[in-house]
């Protein structure tokens, strides 16, 4: 686990399911252009919130690589669901910039619903096999040029699957923040 305070907002790496993130007001999903269950995080959060999150979500599919819709959280002990479409490791490109994307519209989304607290997963890393530790490293630094513009947003957590991946993402801040 790491937590630190950046610029008045608390970063957080922690081991666990992004779908039990009960005190998170909302949570990102790495979604698939349907917008429908699937595996991984995708499976995970709608099993979850039950069939009233799919029902909801229908209308706003198919989206595409980078953008990001928000919901309700249905069954979920959140308020908000935010569906991010992570791009294909080397199938759709630019992948560094549409993952950045993901990281951009899921954090305006959250501003302009005026949320607190999110918990992102690892976008992109499973299924469509982008590696762990250069998505990492822009999911953070899109998060972290971001944190100057955030108003709402007090807290961000990324909760990653396994301890090794919590080690890595944790490695990975303390490299940018030492940039910086
Ligand atoms: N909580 C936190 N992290 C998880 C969980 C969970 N419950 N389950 C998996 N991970 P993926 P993608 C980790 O495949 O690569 C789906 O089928 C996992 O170890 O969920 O963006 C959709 O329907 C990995 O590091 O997302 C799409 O078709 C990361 O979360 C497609 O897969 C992302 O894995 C999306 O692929």
């Amino acid at each position: 686990m790491m937590k630190r305070e950046i610029q008045g907002i608390t970063l957080e790496c922690r081991q666990g399911d992004i779908a039990r993130q009960s005190d998170m007001q909302a949570i990102v999903n790495a979604a698939n252009a349907q917008l429908r269950m699937g595996g991984g995080v995708a499976g995970a959060i709608h099993r979850a919130a039950g069939p009233g999150l799919e029902e909801e979500c229908r209308p706003l599919a198919p989206i595409r690589p980078g953008q990001a819709v928000i919901t309700g959280g249905h069954d979920l002990p959140n308020d908000y669901v935010i569906h991010c479409l992570g791009p294909v490791y080397q199938v759709d490109e630019p992948s560094p910039e549409l993952l950045a994307s993901c990281y951009q519209n899921a954090l305006r989304l959250a501003e302009d619903n005026h949320v607190r607290s999110l918990a992102f997963p690892s976008i992109s890393t499973g299924a469509f096999g982008y590696p762990m530790e250069s998505a990492a490293k822009v999911a953070f630094g899109t998060v972290m040029d971001a944190l100057p513009r955030l108003s709402s947003v007090k807290h961000i957590r990324f909760v990653l699957f396994s301890e090794g991946d919590v080690t890595l993402h944790a490695e990975v801040v303390e490299h940018l923040v030492g940039l910086r």
